[in-house]
């Protein structure tokens, strides 16, 4: 199958397009920037620069490559949409806008969208419920939230109106030996690296943070099954979907038992901690579970044993990483 993606050179686009590749289907990935370094191990398929805000290039990319499926992955995630919400609302909004409307100008039949538990966030009659089910009503609370509920509610609507055929998934807070984009989940990776290369983090989280994580080959399988998923057994558009939700010294004992020596302090920053807490502690992914077979594979010390000599050749092939 012909598929092409958005947002390529992030944290997902860096496993997805390998995984894709791997199963034989024909990739060109669409990022603002050119092919990063780190994607070297993913030449696999065409890389074309695209920026989605721009309707009339993302139009055209879409005529030329005629993709039969795309994965809508470019986004402005929490933190750094907090800092430039014009540029989450510019990328986020309208880049969806965008990507839908070149999908249903050129007959793209299938879209997947990826969505977040940025779109929780404390209803006004109390906490949310622990876990969160799909169904609850959506009150996010940052700019990037607020465009993802708008995300799923356009792919519900142009599944409905223009017969493109829109799922996803919201991904909890995803971990990788990959550098992530500005997300407030961010101190979860980077208890991982600094513990490699300094013995120790002082995480920008509360020991007692504790929100949806998965670790990212959960990650790219989830996609890539909703995408293969028979539309018939759909019951919805957008699913929850769940590993673990340890707490942020959870994460550390976790890393304390392949690094005994590995200190962790906690230094909350006010903005991203509220942030971390408007989400959910856990998430209920059952109807993911009964409709189209998830299920997760890592829990929290598996990623671990998996994730630390990740992080260690990540490290070692020059990775500049800042964990601030
Ligand atoms: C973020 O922290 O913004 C993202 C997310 C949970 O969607 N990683």
């Amino acid at each position: 199958m012909k598929i092409l993606l958005t947002g390529a050179g992030g944290q997902i686009g860096h496993d997805l397009i390998g995984a894709l590749a791997a199963r034989g289907h024909e990739v060109v990935s669409t990022d603002l920037a050119p092919r990063p370094p780190s994607h070297a191990h993913a030449q696999a398929g065409k890389w074309r620069r695209l920026d989605v805000t721009d309707a009339g290039a993302t139009l055209a990319v879409f005529e030329e490559h005629k993709p039969e499926c795309v994965f809508h992955l470019a986004a402005i995630l929490s933190a750094s949409g907090e800092k430039n919400p014009k540029l989450a609302y510019d990328v986020n909004q309208t880049g969806t806008w965008n990507v839908l409307e070149a999908c249903r100008q050129t007959g793209v039949s299938r879209l997947v969208f990826t969505s977040s538990i940025a779109v929780f966030g404390p209803p006004p009659s109390g906490p949310l419920p622990d876990p969160t089910p799909d169904d609850v009503a959506l009150h996010p609370t940052t700019m990037y939230g607020v465009t993802k509920v708008a995300g799923e509610l356009l792919c519900a609507y142009y599944t409905q109106k223009h017969g493109v055929d829109c799922r996803g998934v919201r991904f909890p807070g995803l971990i990788s030996a990959a550098m992530p984009g500005g997300g407030s989940s961010d101190y979860a990776l980077f208890m991982y690296v600094d513990a490699v290369r300094k013995g120790g983090y002082d995480a920008f989280a509360r020991s007692d943070t504790r929100i949806p994580l998965m670790y990212m080959p959960d990650g790219v399988r989830a996609l890539l099954e909703v995408a293969m998923a028979d539309r018939a057994k759909l019951t919805r558009s957008i699913y929850n979907i769940a590993a673990f939700s340890p707490r942020a010294d959870e994460i550390a004992a976790s890393v304390q038992r392949v690094i005994p020596d590995a200190k962790f302090t906690y230094s909350p920053d006010p903005r991203r901690q509220a942030i971390l807490d408007s989400w959910p502690k856990s998430l209920d992914d059952s109807a993911a579970r009964n409709d189209w077979g998830w299920a997760h594979k890592y829990d929290l010390d598996g990623m671990t044993d998996d994730l630390i000599p990740r992080v260690r050749r990540m490290l070692e092939l020059g990775a500049v990483l800042s964990t601030h």
